[in-house]
């Protein structure tokens, strides 16, 4: 059986809302250099195979607290590019609020900083606010998917405009380039118009590697056809399970192998020594948040809608299309879920905001929970997103990496040194390159 491979997030203090709070890390986690450093070394330290930096492009005064004062993607990844050797380096950019060859041209350059470590998580961004800070209007749900598959074939097409040998660089003769060996895109599509070629060469991975998070059809659709990997929720293992094989199949369908694609579910684990340590380390996490704190995190999924209107210990309220154009493969199962088990709001938004998931308990039942995932066909690998990143990342390496090590699913030593080589993926060639013999 093979090793599993993980990635962690680096979000503020960590992926509770309330993180800051807690005693286990910086409160300014989110603009703190230092911690980014120290928790991306750590990581990387102990074998986990990617950093992943997630990004949001609209605030208001309900937004989480570390959303309101963070570093952009590029930026801090290209910072901690500097500090680290092996772990690879993920970020967010949304594909309807920025332009493909500025976007190429960004990860491109990580990639080349980071000696082929990068991956861009393409998103094409659910909230709605975001358009007032960029001049123009929302798209809707179905454009957005459609605008991201053109978007992507344009930047794909974009980091293939070098062959990986084109730059001679020869003093002698005094030629810089080959000119075969320069591809330039003229592309005339629907929404893009972009002539290229761009202007830095492949990297040592070929190609950054696209990580997609976006889990409705459409989404599944889009990571059929692009996606080296897959950032998606983990309500249960079978439903987990479920859409694992929905993305492989598109990928199938699409003319790809079944194994091109990586599933990682994202999961939030809270490990102690005794199963009631890993309680109480809950329970602590839970006290940070008040009712209407969750209330106003549920709301963010729906674009902001105000649940403070409807009766609490009421079930809950019937939405209608709210939320569907916004985060909608995760308001649709809230809905859904709320429904099948009679729910009331606050049980919905205590939910929501402070999950109690399998992942809470001993290193050793954690493990095998993961192996489990993993064996059982519901995952490849997990991203990791602490609830307090600075307590979770340490329980994680202490209690799961050594169980972990014991059944022989884990190794500290990455197997590469590109993000493709840790994903058990092959380097990107070039479409114009001559094709393998055999191939
Ligand atoms: N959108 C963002 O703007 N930034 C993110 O970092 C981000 N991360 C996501 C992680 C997961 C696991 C999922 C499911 C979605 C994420 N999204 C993020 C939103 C999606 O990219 C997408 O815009 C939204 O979920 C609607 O698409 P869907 O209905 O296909 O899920």
């Amino acid at each position: 059986m093979s090793n599993i491979q993980f990635g962690v997030m680096l979000q503020g203090a960590g992926s509770h809302m309330n993180a800051w709070k807690h005693p286990g890390g910086p409160a300014d986690a989110s603009v703190n250099l230092d911690f980014f450093i120290r928790s991306a070394q750590k990581a990387e330290a102990a074998g986990i195979a990617f950093a992943f930096v997630a990004d949001g492009l609209y605030i208001n005064e309900k937004s989480i607290p570390h959303f309101l004062n963070r570093f952009e993607p590029i930026s801090i990844l290209s910072a901690l590019a500097a500090v680290t050797t092996k772990i690879g380096l993920a970020g967010t950019i949304s594909s309807s609020y920025s332009d493909p060859f500025t976007v190429a041209r960004q990860f491109a350059s990580l990639d080349l900083i980071s000696g082929g470590r990068a991956g861009w998580n393409v998103v094409t961004t659910p909230l709605e606010g975001s358009a007032k800070n960029y001049s123009r209007a929302h798209p809707e749900h179905a454009l957005r998917y459609e605008i991201a598959d053109e978007y992507l074939a344009v930047t794909q097409g974009l980091w293939d405009s070098w062959d990986d040998d084109a730059f001679v660089r020869d003093r002698e003769s005094g030629q810089f380039f080959d000119r075969d060996k320069l591809h330039t895109l003229d592309h005339k599509g629907r929404f893009f118009q972009v002539a290229g070629p761009l202007n830095i060469q492949r990297s040592p991975q070929g190609q950054p590697v696209i990580f997609q998070a976006g889990s409705s059809d459409a989404g599944i659709g889009l990571a059929g056809k692009y996606a080296d990997a897959v950032f998606t929720h983990s309500p249960s293992l079978e439903d987990t399970r479920t859409f694992l094989k929905q993305v492989k199949a598109s990928a199938v369908a699409q003319g790809r192998q079944a194994g091109d694609v990586k599933i990682f579910p994202g999961i939030g684990p809270v490990v102690a020594a005794t199963e009631a340590e890993a309680e109480a380390k809950y329970l602590a996490i839970r006290a940070l948040l008040t009712v209407e704190e969750a209330l106003a995190y549920l709301g963010r999924f729906f674009d902001h809608h105000d649940f403070s209107q409807y009766p609490l210990d009421a079930p809950f309220p019937e939405l209608g299309e709210i939320g569907r154009n916004s985060f909608r493969s995760t308001t649709d199962r809230i809905k859904a879920n709320a429904k099948a088990k009679g729910q009331t709001l606050r049980e919905v938004a205590l939910e929501v905001a402070t999950p109690r998931t399998q992942f809470v308990g001993t290193g050793e039942r954690i493990a095998d929970e993961i192996i489990r995932w993993v064996d059982e066909g519901a995952a490849d690998g997990f991203i990791l997103g602490f609830p307090v990143l600075g307590q979770g990342l340490d329980d994680f390496i202490e209690f799961v990496v050594p169980a972990l090590e014991a059944r022989g699913r884990y190794q500290r030593t990455l197997p590469g040194q590109t993000l493709r080589d840790h994903l058990g993926l092959p380097r990107k060639a070039s479409r114009h390159a001559a094709p393998q013999a055999g191939a």
